[in-house]
């Protein structure tokens, strides 16, 4: 249903329609959200706000069009467009009413003031009307010129404005009803709503009457419709409460200077993100907007070699070991590609030639064997460019865990394990081997609930590795990380620091740079000053470093 066909339903509904002055799209989307039946496009409030001029013919057709616009997209109820005199004459008034039809709006409202008018209250300001031939040549303009049928055009008089008294008033409503309006608004600064209500009484009801209780403003609704008004105009409340709003909380953050101080006059920003459509941008955003949507380049390390493994890996790396049907590596890309990352990488070492999938780019470590993981992951140094996602070849772990870190805004992020902590709580048997564990800087909740239910926001890392006392730890890394372009070009910065100023000597928990395992360097960008965030997870992951883990992953994973 076009907006005019639904103004339309309206007037064919019982009782007034009642409708508010709106200044922009979001005071159209408060009168909408407050159960309004209609939107004034004022053309004081629009003058007022966007422009801070007078209502005085300053404001531009297009200005308010834009205007009338917004409002159109923000709400859905029928929109009236104030348009003063129509912009000129007879003419104008077509070009307006075709560029109303097309912006969404249902009906105009033009009035019989010279133009340029002058606000129907301007204290001392002399008023002159058109004749109301012209103004009655207007209306059929307006008429002749609409595309939709259902469009409303009301015309407007201002002679009881003027002063020029109820006969001329009733007179004029009736000549410009006879040329077609759909509506007439007589419009009143009396501050009594009789002077109005006795034209009504001798009205001839021919089409409906629009009311503006600006003036008279203690009459209520029932007294308005009783009296036979059809459309009520509660004009421009809102600006003025808009005004007398900012004012008071102006005044107060000037005195206090905590902009908290006015936190009780004001709404949260949870209500404007509410009011502007936040929840459905994200539900948008899950359906249309994949995470990884950005380009990432993902690094595979799959270089090295486990003695304790064999025979399980005697013609195989870890990564190409079967988990019902899927290798892990098969696991790793399948995810990626399910959080819509294409662009990866690999770097590959012991047993290099048994690893051949498709539409990813190889490096090799041909010196696995006395080098460690940060050594292969610089093989791949090309690769270490935009947003880089570094991941180990031998864990098996949920999408969502995945799709968690690539929400992380942080330009360094490492995916952390809480429910570590409860294993060592509890003395069971360490899952990993050599964990490598993690301190926070704010260390998680001592309750399970607490960390299983782990609350937003930061979780700075201090100390990462293997060697970290347990009793310091909070968590463990699992291998998987990502870092923004700056991030990556921090990690490559202090690779290069580290090479410069190494000579034999060892490198965090390593015997040297060339045996360094990638916390290292982690640990090393800490100590630099570079922030480092965990995104904590609980669970919902496993790495492959034992037999007993390799039939545990059997057990666990259902395909
Ligand atoms: C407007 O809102 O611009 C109007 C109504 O024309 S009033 O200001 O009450 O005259
Ligand atoms: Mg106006």
């Amino acid at each position: 249903m076009n907006n005019a066909a639904k103004l339309r339903a309206l007037l064919k509904r019982p009782g007034a329609i009642k409708a508010v002055g709106a200044h922009d799209a979001l005071s159209a989307r408060l009168i909408e959200r407050a159960g309004f039946d209609a939107i004034w496009a004022s053309g004081f409030a629009i003058s007022a706000s966007l422009k801070c001029i007078p209502d005085a013919s300053f404001i531009t057709s297009s200005e308010q069009l834009e205007v009338e616009r917004n409002i159109a997209e923000a709400v859905s109820i029928p929109i009236i467009a104030d348009c003063d005199t129509g912009y000129g004459n007879a003419l104008n008034v077509m070009r307006t009413v075709n560029d109303r039809e097309r912006a969404g709006v249902a009906a105009i409202c033009i009035e019989d003031n010279v133009y340029p008018k002058r606000c129907s209250f301007y204290a001392g300001v002399r008023r002159e009307l058109i004749p109301i031939e012209e103004h009655c040549g207007k209306i059929k303009a307006a008429k002749a010129a609409q595309i939709y049928p259902e469009f409303v055009v009301i015309a407007r008089t201002e002679a009881l404005i003027a002063g020029w008294g109820q006969e001329e008033a009733l007179k004029r409503a009736e000549a410009y009803a006879e040329a077609g309006a759909d509506a007439v608004l007589i419009h009143s600064k009396s501050k009594k709503f009789d002077e109005l209500k006795a034209v009504y009484k001798a009205w001839s009801g021919r089409v409906p009457l629009v009311v503006v209780p600006t003036i008279f403003d203690q009459t209520t609704a029932a007294e308005m419709e009783e009296a036979g008004a059809k459309i009520i105009i509660y004009a421009n409340q809102p600006v003025r409460a808009a005004i007398r709003a900012m004012r008071d909380t102006l005044d107060i953050i000037k005195k206090d200077t905590r902009p908290g101080a006015a936190n009780d006059r004001i709404v949260t920003l949870p209500e404007v993100y509410d009011i502007v459509g936040v929840p459905r941008m994200e539900e948008d955003e899950k359906q249309f907007l994949p995470v990884g949507g950005e380009k990432i380049t993902a690094i595979i390390a799959a270089a090295g070699f486990e003695k304790q493994l064999l025979p399980l890996i005697e013609d195989k790396p870890k990564c190409l070991l079967d988990i019902k049907g899927k290798t892990i590596l098969e696991r790793a890309v399948g995810a990626l590609n399910e959080c819509n990352i294409k662009d990866i990488a690999l770097i590959r070492g012991y047993k290099k030639e048994a690893i051949a999938l498709p539409n990813i780019r190889y490096y090799d470590n041909d010196r696995y064997e006395d080098t460690g993981e940060l050594y292969s992951l610089f093989c791949a140094e090309n690769e270490l460019k935009g947003r880089t996602l570094i991941l180990y070849g031998d864990i098996i772990f949920d999408t969502a865990i995945l799709e968690k870190l690539l929400k992380s805004p942080a330009d360094i992020a490492l995916v952390v394990d809480v429910a570590w902590l409860d294993q060592e709580q509890r003395g069971a048997q360490p899952t990993h081997l050599n964990p490598d564990l993690v301190s926070l800087a704010e260390p998680p909740g001592k309750s399970y609930l607490s960390r299983f239910v782990i609350p937003e926001g930061e979780h700075r890392i201090v100390r990462i590795g293997q060697q970290l006392p347990r009793e310091q730890a909070h968590g463990e890394f699992i291998g998987m990380a990502m870092f923004s372009e700056k991030g990556t070009q921090a990690f490559r910065e202090c690779y290069k620091a580290a090479q410069a100023s190494q000579a034999s000597a060892g490198f965090h928990e390593s015997r040297s740079l060339s045996k360094a395992s990638f916390t290292d360097l982690i640990q090393e960008m800490i100590n630099r000053g570079h922030t480092v965030q965990a995104v904590p997870i609980f669970k919902g992951w496993m790495e492959v470093d034992s037999f007993e883990e390799y039939q545990k992953a059997w057990a666990k994973i259902r395909q």
